[in-house]
């Protein structure tokens, strides 16, 4: 049974999904973050990046929402996706982020910003500079150094990169270690200051490691698992938490670079995270919330303007494209999209930024929906993503109504 496809009025009869940017769950698309408090309560302001890729901002951003300190946020421009505001680089000339502002001083480098946090706000558990948390910060850096020659560097032979690979699983084991030693699943007893400082990195090891080197941190470690779903349990990760999708194609502009070791499991992989199907990739493990479809249609119909807009197809084609895909999504039902549309509905399907569009289960179900309905016209993939630049992603082009 194949049907029409429903009309932008008969979609958003569809969806009540709403969110409180402001005193709600944690959540990408806020400006202004109050717990409930006054705004005059407001000390701190964070300068984070538009797409939520940089992930020395997501550690910042991490403590300000369990922290539960109110605080507005301003988005900037990373030089991958476009051009720095200049704004932004009358304050800070590097034009580097995260930066903070608090009680009007300006703070850069993540671990500065949060240690002058502390010192207003207190640690969150035990503090940076605490005697159980200095050893693992230094933990995290080794790991990320790791990861980076393993990840970031061509391999001059298969013998350097199976080293790689060893030296980074021997660091692992000492991250296992570290997170053995404590009755629970965090890194010290009680979730704290550590575990944010590990989240931002670990994450995208997992994700990168699945995809360029057929290797899943997440399924091969079972304490660095059981972190993971404690972290899923906190919906302030869940809120500022990517899919393997986003990250394997905005590391490589990001890091200089991701390279892929060409093996039969990485291969299957890549396979997967591009073409699907995402439900049950190991980057989530939470059950899927009820309201992700409607909050996947919400998202697209409050950007459907901009999102046909940039798309590469002709506008009326990639309309009906894409109502096809949000009818299926939604009724489950067969819509055949107009001939050509395949490519179209692939590209969006490449586009999604988790979480900066939405979260990570609804972005799965579009990603499935626009797949499902491409692959009833054709085989077409489109513009491949850019290693070098996200300049297909630069916030310019959206911020035009
Ligand atoms: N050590 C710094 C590193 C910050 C950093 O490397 N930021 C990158 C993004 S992750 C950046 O702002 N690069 C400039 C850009 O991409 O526009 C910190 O901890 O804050």
């Amino acid at each position: 049974m194949t049907t029409a496809a429903l009309s932008w009025t008969e979609l958003e009869a569809l969806t009540d999904f709403q969110i409180d940017t402001v005193n709600g769950q944690t959540n990408a698309q806020a400006r202004l973050r109050l717990f409930g408090c006054p705004e005059s309560a407001v000390r701190v302001t964070l300068y984070r990046d538009h797409h939520a890729w940089c992930p020395y901002c997501q550690k910042v951003w991490l403590w300000l929402e369990e922290k539960q300190i109110p605080y507005r946020i301003a988005k900037v421009t990373m030089f991958c996706y476009g051009e720095k505001e200049s704004w932004y680089k009358r304050k800070v000339p590097s034009g580097m982020l995260p930066a903070l502002e608090l009680d009007g001083k300006l703070i850069t480098e993540s671990d500065d910003i949060l240690i002058a946090l502390e010192r207003v706000f207190k640690p969150l558990g035990w503090g940076m500079e605490d005697a159980l948390v200095m050893p693992l910060r230094r933990l995290e850096r080794r790991l990320f150094r790791a990861w980076c020659s393993w990840l970031c560097r061509p391999a001059s032979s298969p013998q350097e990169e199976q080293y790689n690979r060893e030296q980074f699983v021997e660091m692992v084991a000492l991250v296992e270690q570290a997170l053995a030693s404590t009755p629970g699943a965090y890194f010290l007893e009680e979730f704290s200051t550590a575990d944010v400082i590990f989240t931002p990195y670990v994450e995208r090891m997992n994700a990168s490691l699945f995809y360029y080197k057929g290797y899943s941190l997440r399924e091969a470690n079972p304490h660095l698992s059981a972190w993971f779903e404690a972290m899923e349990s906190r919906l302030t990760y869940r809120g500022t938490q990517s899919d393997f999708h986003t990250h394997a194609h905005d590391l490589p502009p990001q890091m200089g670079g991701c390279w892929e070791n060409g093996e039969p499991q990485m291969l299957i992989n890549q396979a997967r995270v591009d073409n699907g199907p995402w439900l049950g990739l190991p980057d989530v493990t939470y059950p899927e919330p009820e309201t992700s479809g409607a909050e996947a249609l919400q998202r697209v119909i409050k950007h459907r303007h901009n999102i046909i807009r940039v798309n590469p197809a002709g506008d009326r084609l990639f309309d009906e494209a894409l109502r096809c895909a949000l009818t299926r999504m939604m009724t489950g039902e067969v819509c055949q999209p107009p001939a050509g549309s395949d490519v179209a509905l692939r590209y969006l399907r490449d586009r999604i930024s988790v979480p900066r569009d939405m979260s990570i289960y609804a972005a799965k179900r579009l990603r499935e929906s626009l797949e499902s309905t491409a692959a009833l016209v054709g085989d077409g993939q489109g513009i491949p993503i850019s290693q070098k630049h996200r300049r297909d992603q630069d916030p310019a082009n959206f911020a035009i109504a």
